[in-house]
């Protein structure tokens, strides 16, 4: 694979969900050795640092309207250095903290001319203040980038729906909730269950997804850490059994490496307070190491 500029954006939100401990999630993926895994592949690496957010512990209350105002300003900035990566020819790398931050990032490399998102999740992220049960805005973001929700986040970095649903492929789902469930099945995405995962495999789904994205020279990855069974990755906030396998995942990240159509990844939900000795953000950079072109042989 040619040498890329990979830029690596820490955004420790932990403003999109209730547990303490997913801002350290930055930290944890690059302690875990992102950098030099990737160098070692003949890339070249910056890192900007973390985003400044103030967290969980700056609350006086737990309520939605409280945190929108931080959340919004966090994800505005990471769609300004979103922009500015792209704009300068680097692949951004933005490592979580929690999900809500790629609906800034999403809108972000895709300032200037349309990317097919995949959106790798146990979750849907199609909730809005009315349908979710949590009021957890990291239950939320692929219904922001399409427009719907709250108008503040909606309109972070440019005005409206930052994704058309034929640009957007959903893979892993297995946790929906009851009202989110029709909003995602009538909102035009493209969805891959777990079930079809079982019934047609991984190769089947990505070659259909790719099929999809043919016209599309961009790709954007928002890889939600808890898409893999929590027996491979513990250290997640909201664990869902019925997982993708440590393969399954690399086959996806194997396979968007051969496309050459990257163009920027969220690494999103590691809670390191949660994990086993680090587990997931190693899985974290392993997982990137083949989305960056590391073959087996
Ligand atoms: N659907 C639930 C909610 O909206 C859980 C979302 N949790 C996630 N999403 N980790 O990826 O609160
Ligand atoms: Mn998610
Ligand atoms: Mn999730
Ligand atoms: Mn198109």
């Amino acid at each position: 694979m040619m040498s890329k500029k990979i830029r690596i954006i820490g955004i420790p939100m932990d403003l999109g969900q209730n547990q303490r401990g997913v801002d350290m999630g930055p930290s944890a993926i690059r302690y875990a050795g992102l950098a030099p895994t990737l160098q070692a592949l003949g890339h070249e690496t910056f890192d900007s640092g973390d985003i400044t957010i103030p967290g969980h512990y700056s609350l006086k209350n737990t309520s939605l309207e409280e945190r929108l105002p931080p959340i919004r300003q966090a994800c505005q900035r990471a769609y300004e250095l979103g922009k500015t990566a792209v704009t300068n020819g680097e692949i951004p790398i933005f490592l979580g903290g929690d999900h809500s931050a790629s609906l800034g990032t999403v809108g972000g490399v895709s300032h200037d001319s349309p990317v097919g998102l995949i959106w790798v999740d146990a979750h849907g992220d199609f909730n809005t203040p009315e349908t979710s049960a949590s009021g957890n805005v990291h239950g939320m973001p692929l219904a922001v980038l399409l427009g719907k929700g709250a108008k503040e986040l909606v309109d972070v970095g440019r005005p409206g729906a930052k994704m058309t649903p034929e640009h957007v492929v959903v893979i892993g789902v297995r946790d929906l909730d009851e009202k989110e469930k029709v909003l995602l099945k009538n909102s035009g995405c493209t969805v891959f269950t777990m079930r079809d995962i079982d019934e047609f495999g991984m190769r089947t789904i990505l070659q259909n997804t790719l099929e999809k994205f043919k016209d599309l020279p961009r790709i954007h990855l928002s890889f939600d850490m808890d898409v893999i069974d929590p027996i491979e990755v513990p250290g997640v906030g909201t664990p869902s059994h019925g997982g993708l396998t440590y393969r399954e995942a690399q086959l996806l990240m194997e396979t968007l490496a051969d496309t050459n159509k990257l163009h920027s990844v969220d690494v999103m939900e590691i809670n390191p307070i949660l994990d086993i000795s680090n587990r997931s953000a190693q899985m974290a950079v392993s997982l990137m190491a083949s989305l960056f072109g590391k073959s087996i042989i």
